[in-house]
């Protein structure tokens, strides 16, 4: 059963010291389209990531993931800087069309080499690799055929990470299906903010279920394929849902936003069912016919750990002129990414914003930890992103000092370790980003990075963060004091 929405702790001081435990995972996180460029080599075809970037209007500047960061070809020196940083975990994400292109059939021989190459070089260093299967970059032919809304999607999607497994299964120990099937669904098929740029409410409900299907049968497929020691888990934005007041509305549109932006994900994969509100809520725009008997036990498979990317709580209200608007942070839109929901308004938190207006706030972080924990207390939590986007620049002295990611990191990562300390299993903490690279809808102009990108020449330079976040993989604790983070 999950919780209702609720408070569940005052916001947490982020000047604490004590130790991660033994063991904790420290890393960093990338995805594929985000960093790799080589959009057209050794017989990668076109994600729909390739094709929504292309069209003109859809990404600021124009921008595109043809070259990114050139990770493609400079992987070396980003491996040598994550050994340089002294990570014990980089995760980052396979791209479908470079080993397997077009979707279907057999997979491309070089695309798989380097990825074989790059985890060799990984567990050199010491590095653990993570995999995350699907970071949104869909094989355009699977699109053209339907994309997630269709349920053969979710199928191919198994074969795929069949695939993958027996390609680098020897290799690697870590697997994650999805990457936050919520964008993929409701920001690529419900606003239009992402790839395919679709606008249809009910293929957005279609796709969320159909991602829920490929993650259960790709967990099978991963199982069949790799040792029992293999992990496999699934990464979820969980949005930590605030309503404005406490009054009964504004609580009950914290409740269908937490439906649709969490539980319809949380519900099925973890208590193998739909919760019946967001059914309810959505009852006017589909019967959900495309929900069969047996899917949900599919998708209920046991997992190793969840992921949880947090960046931001969200804050709602009941929405007291006609139709509610959703400029939630993920983008504008004339189309709204939550289907059934169009009486709620979002609002931005009050303090201090990141360079994406996204409200600072390690409380949410805290609070969202303790309710995973209430709600499902047997599983094993990895915080699989967590950073921030500030408009960085190289300094006359050529050094890119960002004392804001640093006191984001330090808020945030002390608000993990007091969950970890009110008894909360959190085994790891993955920063994102290594890299400055392709903010999506934003294209190059938010810097994510704890290394600086010039795009221009593709040269790389750590941040004062990077090197603030090498300290604290090292020692396992923060540094005390407000002024020592600095
Ligand atoms: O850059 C993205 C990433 O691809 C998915 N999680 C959120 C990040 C920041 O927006």
């Amino acid at each position: 059963m999950t919780t209702a929405i609720r408070r569940v702790a005052p916001t947490p001081d982020t000047t604490g010291t004590g130790r991660f435990p033994q063991g904790f995972t420290w890393g960093t996180a990338t995805a594929a389209y985000q960093i790799e460029g080589a959009a057209s080599v050794e017989g990668r075809t076109p994600s729909i990531w390739d094709t929504y970037s292309h069209t003109p209007g859809r990404v600021r500047n124009g921008d595109t993931g043809d070259v990114a960061t050139d990770h493609y070809h400079r992987w070396r020196e980003d491996v040598a800087i994550m050994a340089d940083l002294g990570v014990s975990a980089y995760r980052f994400s396979l791209s479908w069309p470079r080993v397997q292109p077009t979707g279907r059939g057999p997979a491309a021989q070089k695309g798989l080499d380097f990825y074989r190459a790059l985890t060799d070089a990984l567990l050199e260093n010491g590095i653990e690799p993570v995999v995350t299967l699907y970071h949104w970059d869909l094989p355009q032919e699977l699109e053209d055929a339907g994309g997630w809304p269709e349920r053969v999607t979710s199928d191919h999607f198994a074969d795929y990470a069949a695939l993958a497994a027996r390609a680098l299964g020897d290799r690697v120990k870590t697997w994650t299906t999805l990457n936050e099937p919520w964008c993929s669904a409701f920001l690529g098929y419900g606003s239009g903010v992402h790839a395919p740029g679709r606008t249809d409410p009910v293929a957005a409900l279609r796709a969320a279920h159909h991602l829920n299907l490929g993650h259960g049968k790709a967990v099978q497929a991963l199982r069949a394929e790799l040792p029992s020691s293999a992990r496999a888990s699934i990464t979820l934005n969980i949005h930590h849902v605030r309503p404005l007041t406490e009054s009964a509305d504004d609580v009950d549109a914290a409740r269908r936003i937490d439906a649709l932006a969490n539980r319809v994900f949380t519900g099925p994969i973890l208590e193998g069912h739909y919760p019946q509100d967001l059914l309810d809520d959505t009852a006017h725009l589909t019967d959900w016919s495309f929900l069969r008997n047996g899917d949900t036990s599919t998708i209920h498979q046991p997992l190793d750990f969840l992921g949880v990317n947090y960046y931001t709580p969200t804050l709602v209200s009941a929405a007291t002129n006609e139709a509610g608007h959703h400029s939630d942070g993920h983008g504008v839109s004339d189309h709204s990414p939550w289907p059934g929901a169009d009486q709620v308004n979002f609002h931005r938190p009050a303090g201090s914003t990141t360079a994406m207006g996204w409200a600072v706030d390690p409380s949410g972080l805290y609070d969202l930890l303790l309710r995973l924990k209430a709600d499902h207390p047997a599983m094993p939590l990895m915080i699989t992103e967590n950073g921030a986007a500030f408009d960085d620049y190289v300094n006359p002295e050529g050094e890119v000092t960002d004392p804001e990611r640093i006191a984001y990191l330090h808020g945030h990562l002390s608000a993990v370790r007091q969950a970890i300390a009110a008894g909360v299993d959190v085994r790891g903490y993955f920063l994102w980003s290594l890299l400055d690279n392709f903010e999506w809808g934003y294209g190059y102009s938010k810097r994510f990075g704890a290394v600086y990108v010039d795009y221009p020449t593709g040269k790389r330079i750590p941040k004062a963060s990077a090197r603030w976040y090498a300290d604290v993989a090292r020692t396992g604790r923060l540094p005390e004091g407000k002024n020592d983070d600095r």
